[in-house]
């Protein structure tokens, strides 16, 4: 049995989340105090020394970090679709990975930071203008696409769809990212898609 570690209003697990749903993959989810400081008491810290959710356990192995997480998901469940295993399209995966977690990161998700949790220690302009930085980017990338990368979702976009998706928090407007727009929309069209707070999943009429 999967089991995995997280907060409900963290984007970091909700990538790990979103991608077992798409997979219809069961597990446990054990959801930590973060308040309480649960994740940075002696038990979890032997799990993750980083101190950080998501964590995921699968039999006895252990995995930390949202984007490691995906990748060890689409491999060992997720066939060739998810994460291709070719040089070059692999190559073209984990591009987007360290995206997420290095623009997507200093932006969308820092300014959520701020605004929500109250980070004060975040410099907002810079967050703020990091985050109109990646989506210009994106917006541009998806104006000639319909993926991230090749003609189906792949874990490049679960990577990078939940801060996207949450840019709201951080006060970060998209109605000038139509392409942006059209991509979430996308994202949660597919089958299994999973929302969060401040993530609505679409309703059916
Ligand atoms: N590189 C990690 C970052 C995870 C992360 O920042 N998790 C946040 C919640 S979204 C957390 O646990 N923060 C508590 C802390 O860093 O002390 C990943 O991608 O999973």
């Amino acid at each position: 049995m999967i089991k995995l570690y997280g907060h409900e209003m963290s984007g970091n697990t909700h990538k790990v989340r979103l991608f077992l749903s798409l997979l219809h993959l069961e597990y446990e989810y054990i959801q930590l105090d973060l308040m309480k400081g649960e994740h940075k008491q002696p038990e979890f810290l032997k799990i993750n020394p980083f101190g950080q959710v998501p964590v995921l356990i699968d039999g006895e192995t252990v995995f930390q970090d949202a984007q490691a997480i995906l990748v060890y998901l689409a491999r060992q469940y997720g066939g060739e679709d998810w994460f291709p295993t070719d040089a070059e399209s692999m190559s073209r995966v984990v591009r987007w990975l360290s995206t997420t977690a290095g623009e997507i990161r200093q932006g969308p998700e820092n300014a959520r930071l701020y605004y929500v949790f109250g980070a004060t220690s975040i410099n907002i302009e810079r967050a703020t203008q990091k985050s109109h930085f990646i989506l210009n980017l994106l917006n541009d990338h998806l104006s000639e696409r319909t993926w991230l990368e090749f003609e189906r979702p792949t874990i490049a976009d679960i990577g990078a769809f939940p801060y996207v998706a949450l840019a709201r928090d951080g006060h970060i407007e998209l109605d000038q990212y139509p392409h942006v727009l059209r991509w979430i929309e996308q994202v949660k069209k597919q089958p299994g898609f999973l929302g969060m707070p401040g993530i609505e999943a679409l309703t059916s009429v």
